[in-house]
């Protein structure tokens, strides 16, 4: 089953559907396919520059996070299905050009999360949520983008790791497909992922100990002492791709977590480009997204780069970090 039919099916399910919301993720694969092959030779850049340049052709050697940001909206902004855009690489929306019609749908995305891991080969990924827009026509508005989560009408990402997944929800499952570099196509191979209800890791950047809050530090602390009845000590893994560590929870259960702490009370990630997708990815998969206070997924956003505190993962998992962040143990 490749992605493209299982898109067209799953528009089947849907009576009313116009065929821009598939045409949006059918746009979205091929963009995925077009950041992998450039992640692929990440290495070679240089080398390639450097003859690329010898042939005077013309073209600009680009940082690769740089690429995945025009990569993708020059994939998305003719397609007639989007009305506007917004990327973590740029400050202000994305418009349409004047020239391509506007479409009801918004799309906001991470082009490559994780990307000071490029130069050392380590897992990175692209991240998208796509939205409806509020406004009744026309060029899309900020306020198209800054929805809350809940609002989310799908959301996935792209992981280029020892093999390259798309992996998505509609709402309706969550669903993995691996690329097949030999035939350039993605093929089903998770269908209806379902995180764990519990897990045995715990992931997130322990060298900001000394700065969270004392819930949060009595959390970590209680996963690394042993009892046999709850499983622990917990292992630590974390990989510092927020993609790659979500992804990793996804499958074998546990927390992940960027909280705040005393010097970024907000935390590192961004509610619109990362948090917000993979909460709704995580949620629809049977697991949690909170931020200590609330659901992610209920923020309501107020700037397009706003930072939010995230621990998301395994119901259970959750669970006990939200009972320890409350003061409730
Ligand atoms: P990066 O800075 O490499 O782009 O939000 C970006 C992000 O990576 C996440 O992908 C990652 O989980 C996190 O930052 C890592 O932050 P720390 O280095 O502070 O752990």
């Amino acid at each position: 089953m490749t992605l493209e039919r299982f898109i067209s099916e799953q528009a089947f399910l849907h009576p009313g559907a116009t065929g821009h919301f598939s045409g949006l993720l059918h746009d979205l694969s091929l963009a995925a396919k077009l950041v992998w092959r450039e992640v692929n030779k990440a290495g070679l850049v240089n080398i390639l520059g450097a003859t690329d340049r010898m042939n005077i052709s013309g073209d600009i050697v680009r940082k690769l996070d740089q690429f995945a940001d025009e990569t993708i909206y020059r994939a998305m902004d003719h397609g007639g299905h989007l009305c506007v855009m917004a990327s973590e690489e740029n400050e202000d929306v994305l418009q349409i050009p004047e020239e391509y019609p506007a479409g009801k749908y918004v799309l906001l995305y991470d082009p490559l999360d994780g990307s000071s891991n490029i130069d050392v080969n380590v897992t990175i990924g692209s991240i998208f949520s796509i939205y409806k827009r509020i406004s009744p026509s026309g060029k899309g508005t900020l306020q198209d983008c800054l929805q809350a989560g809940y609002k989310q009408e799908a959301a996935g990402y792209m992981i280029y790791g020892s093999s390259t997944m798309f992996v998505y929800t509609t709402a309706h499952g969550v669903h993995g497909f691996t690329l097949d570099p030999t035939v350039g196509e993605f093929l089903l191979s998770h269908e209806n992922i379902r995180i764990p209800k519990k897990g045995k890791i715990y992931s997130l950047n322990e060298g900001n100990a000394a700065y969270w809050e004392p819930g949060m530090q009595r959390y970590i602390q209680y996963l690394k002492e042993s009892d046999k009845a709850t499983d622990r000590p917990y292992s630590l893994r974390y990989i510092g791709s927020m993609v790659a560590d979500v992804h990793r929870t996804l499958l074998y259960g546990g927390m992940y977590a960027y909280p705040g702490d005393n010097k970024n009370p907000e935390g590192k990630l961004r509610l619109m480009y990362e948090c917000n997708p993979m909460a709704f990815i995580v949620e629809h998969a049977g697991g949690r997204a909170i931020t200590g206070k609330q659901r992610v997924l209920d923020v309501q956003p107020t700037s397009l780069h706003q930072h939010v505190p995230i621990i998301l993962g395994s119901g259970d998992d959750v669970d006990i970090c939200e009972g320890f962040l409350l003061g409730r143990r």
